[in-house]
């Protein structure tokens, strides 16, 4: 049998209404033909296979993203007619990467799978990826049979034992009666509390053998508590201590955006006079040109922001882990704040720092009690006028005095251009900081980038994911030519669905991060940072069916991105930058944030 795929042809069948209703009518029982005494119905039977989907369709679940094998080969087979879509990735990190974009921008629970052995190693990064930025989806690791486990049977990995760390729970699935359970609980925990990724490791007889299904009675899961009462009073606490601050100041992370909290957070940080520093993951949940937002702190964070993290005598952190890119070394952190810390998972107070008010609950219910009755401004506006002064004195800046194109101004001109309802997605080094420095972010849950885990290869899946959760939305992707080519096969599903992104590649022929560190603190030994031979990108977009251009000067940067966003094509757009170009200023490893260099062209 053979049929054709056209042009965008899966595009519609990405649509859950595009196929017809699952048909698993389950078997009559034995029983009922006997007929005799009325006894209770015995339930239903079903392949596994087709409870799992049954189940799936109850959760909810509207996206699936994978690659089939021998252990899932009878649950794709009962996908078939569910009418739940599936992205068939080229390799099932670009499933898992365009899973954790899809989710993101969605605020929905993806689902992802990868056959037993490799196609489980292989999700091992995203899955890590989802964990560390608590993005919440369900994985199905497909494993060989219960009957050969543990005997190096074809295609054996121990997944279970493999994602243990770096999962919000996994589960291994041995009997089949467990099943509904099992995946109720996994949407349950990928969905509620502190989101992240949960796994189910999958035997192949899991989804052959005939399944009895009972309708799994209300969730109790014994010591897990997803929606903590937080400490009222310890937050009004906060309240009157932070308003007799004289240099406080907000650190906003990504429990901000996942609360849904950033119209709060803009309400109290306005109504308190208290300047905001985010995080990379928190960038924003402030419009960037709000003139609370101080932009980001840590490594790479503006000077004002940093310093406001050294000098404030109160840091209220709402939702972020104190991830040492934003502390720097810990002895120089905000030495002399309160520090007031609230964060939906209960391990991550005090785990980095002593904080003096700990407070255990959801960004938005802090927020809301902050709020709560009359705010008083605290007596702020000299600290405010300091950090301003800073703003003036040492912006942010880049080179103008070499005869390349410049990174930075490339960032600047694709948000000049770009529409309000931009995503911004990235991959991973240089090229992701000039974003986090330069892109004026608008809206609240629209950039999506690795923060955690800096794994290379995420940018282009990502964006495959972000756009088709918001199939409108002007997708941006910025990517490096070292991660682009790490998961550059997944091109081929931008044409495949139907996908507008526009790639923007910026060529510096090198690991540029890495580079930049030689250059730095290894005195300039580039050993094994810089490509001796590049492919040819635009020869790259043309054997994908995409749109190519190659950029060298502003001009052409603003008159191709002008032409890019306009048309509703996929574009794959190479800016060849300056090989050199630094991110700047940085806090070297090892020092306080506001120890940094390179805060002025020298
Ligand atoms: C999978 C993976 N391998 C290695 C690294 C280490 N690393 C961090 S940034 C970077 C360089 C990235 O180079 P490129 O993608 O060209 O982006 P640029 O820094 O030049 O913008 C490397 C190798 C990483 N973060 N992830």
């Amino acid at each position: 049998m053979s049929f054709e795929v056209t042009e965008g042809a899966r595009a519609e069948a990405l649509s859950p209404d595009a196929a017809a209703p699952v048909g698993t009518e389950a078997p009559a029982g034995e029983d009922s033909e006997r007929g005799a005494e009325p006894r209770p119905e015995p339930p239903p039977v079903y392949r596994g296979a087709d409870l799992l989907v049954e189940v799936l369709k109850e959760e909810g679940a509207e996206m699936l993203f994978g690659i089939p094998g021998g252990a899932t080969i009878n649950f794709y087979d009962a996908l078939y007619n569910s009418g739940i879509p599936h992205v068939l990735a080229r390799h099932e990190q670009g499933a898992i990467h365009a899973a954790d974009g899809y989710a993101r921008i969605s605020g929905k629970v993806p689902v992802v799978t990868g056959t037993s052995g490799p196609g489980s190693t292989n999700l091992m990064t995203g899955i890590a990826n989802a964990w560390f930025d608590s993005v919440p989806m369900v994985i199905f690791a497909g494993q060989v049979s219960t009957s050969v486990m543990g005997t190096d049977a074809f295609q054996e990995s121990p997944i279970f034992s493999m994602t243990m760390g770096i999962t919000k729970h996994n589960y291994q699935l041995m009997r089949g009666e467990d099943l509904p359970r099992v995946v109720k609980e996994s949407f349950y925990l990928a969905r509620t509390g502190r989101k992240g990724p949960v796994l189910i490791e999958l035997p192949k007889d899991m989804t052959s053998n005939e399944i009895p299904y009972r309708k799994p009675v209300e969730m109790r899961l014994r010591a897990y508590n997803p929606t903590p009462k937080i400490d009222r009073a310890l937050v009004e606490k906060v309240k009157r201590d932070l308003a007799r601050a004289k240099r406080p100041v907000i650190v906003a992370g990504a429990g901000v955006v996942h609360a849904g909290a950033s119209e709060l957070l803009r309400a109290f940080a306005e109504r308190a006079r208290v300047p905001v520093v985010h995080t990379l993951l928190g960038l924003g949940t402030l419009p960037s040109d709000h003139p609370l937002s101080l932009g980001m702190g840590g490594m790479h964070g503006t000077v004002w922001a940093n310093m406001a993290l050294h000098e404030c005598d109160f840091l209220l952190n709402i939702g972020s882990r104190f991830d040492d890119r934003l502390t720097g070394a810990l002895e120089h952190f905000a030495p002399r704040a309160r520090i007031a810390h609230v964060d939906i998972d209960e391990a991550e107070l005090g785990k980095v720092l002593d904080e003096d008010y700990p407070i255990h609950g959801d960004a938005r219910d802090a927020l809301a009690i902050l709020l709560d009755g009359a705010v008083d401004p605290s007596p702020s506006e000299e600290w405010l006028a300091y950090l301003e002064s800073l703003r003036r004195e040492y912006p942010l800046w880049y080179r103008t005095d070499r005869p390349y194109l410049q990174p930075q101004r490339v960032v600047q001109i694709a948000s000049d251009l770009a529409s309000d309802d931009v995503i911004v997605v990235t991959d991973v080094g240089q090229h992701q900081m000039w974003v986090a420095q330069f892109f004026r972010f608008r809206r609240p849950g629209r950039f999506v980038t690795s923060g955690g885990l800096g794994a290379m290869g995420f940018g282009l899946p990502a964006a495959i994911g972000a756009q088709i959760a918001d199939r409108d939305a002007l997708v941006l992707a910025f990517v490096g030519d070292g991660g682009f080519q790490m998961t550059v096969e997944e091109l081929i599903l931008l044409r495949e669905y139907d996908l507008p992104v526009k790639i923007l590649l910026f060529n510096n022929n090198s690991l540029g991060m890495v580079r930049q560190w030689q250059e730095l603190f290894y005195e300039e030994r580039y050993s094994a940072t810089l490509f001796n031979i590049q492919p040819d990108f635009m020869r790259l977009a043309d054997a994908y069916g995409i749109v190519g251009r190659r950029v060298e000067t502003e001009e052409e940067a603003r008159a191709v991105l002008e032409e890019a966003f306009r048309t509703r094509a996929p574009y794959l757009i190479e800016f060849v930058i300056d090989p050199m170009a630094n991110v700047l200023p940085m806090v070297p490893p090892g020092n306080g944030v506001h120890e940094m260099q390179g805060v002025k062209p020298e």
